[in-house]
């Protein structure tokens, strides 16, 4: 069985003014797709590991032969990361949609952070100095919150980790709306935050 790209979980429109339908398009319709087709050569000879899901695939790079381990890493990453990202973000207006966090990961940032806007601007300053392309995630190890970054598609389910909440920091994802103003579009990028689907990333890294 072959991965497949899912169709965004909204209308390309919907993250507007914050991210534009254009960018969508691009980013769902042409980088997930080439991810999805990457990874699907990749394990092409590899039944067992085209049985897995992508998540899993992650978690076991270990287990993944090593002549195609850079490429389903690489691609299996990008596949997974853009799979949790669309779904971490939700139609302008909508309920739980930007504004300030709700329910659990609402009182762990406050415990773990002091308020909302030191860990804004936590994410956003170890996000914004990601050298190159890759990605700014909230994790739950040791019983707090961290804010890490990643280059490439390096996933924390490689780590062992879940990530609660995660922002995509290539080019590709803001070029055409921000060009080169990565802060800008971080700032910009939490008007669209679910924050109903953060709580439920929460509960599965709390184990
Ligand atoms: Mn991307």
């Amino acid at each position: 069985m072959a991965f497949e790209l899912a169709p965004l979980p909204y209308d390309y429109a919907a993250l507007e003014p914050y991210i534009d339908a254009e960018t969508m398009h691009f980013h769902h319709d042409k980088h997930h797709q080439t991810y999805v087709n990457n990874l699907n050569a990749a394990v092409a000879n590899h039944p067992e590991l085209a049985a897995m899901a992508v998540d899993d695939l992650l978690r076991n790079l270990a287990k993944v032969p090593e002549d195609i381990r850079t490429a389903v890493r690489n691609n299996g990453g990008g596949v997974a990361n853009h799979n949790a990202f669309w779904r971490l973000m939700g139609p302008v207006g909508s309920a739980n949609v930007g504004g300030a966090p709700i329910g659990p990961i609402a009182d762990q940032i406050v415990k773990d952070f002091g308020d909302f806007e030191t860990f804004k601007k936590t994410f956003n300053e170890t996000t914004a100095k990601q050298f190159g392309s890759g990605w700014g995630w909230l994790l739950f190890t040791e019983g707090k919150l961290k804010i890490i970054s990643t280059g490439n598609q390096d996933s924390p389910l490689s780590q062992g980790l879940y990530p609660i909440l995660m922002n995509d920091v290539w080019e590709h994802a803001y070029y055409l709306k921000y060009q080169n103003r990565r802060p800008d579009y971080l700032a910009a990028w939490w008007n669209v935050v679910n924050w109903a689907e953060v709580n439920q990333r929460f509960a599965v890294a709390r184990g």
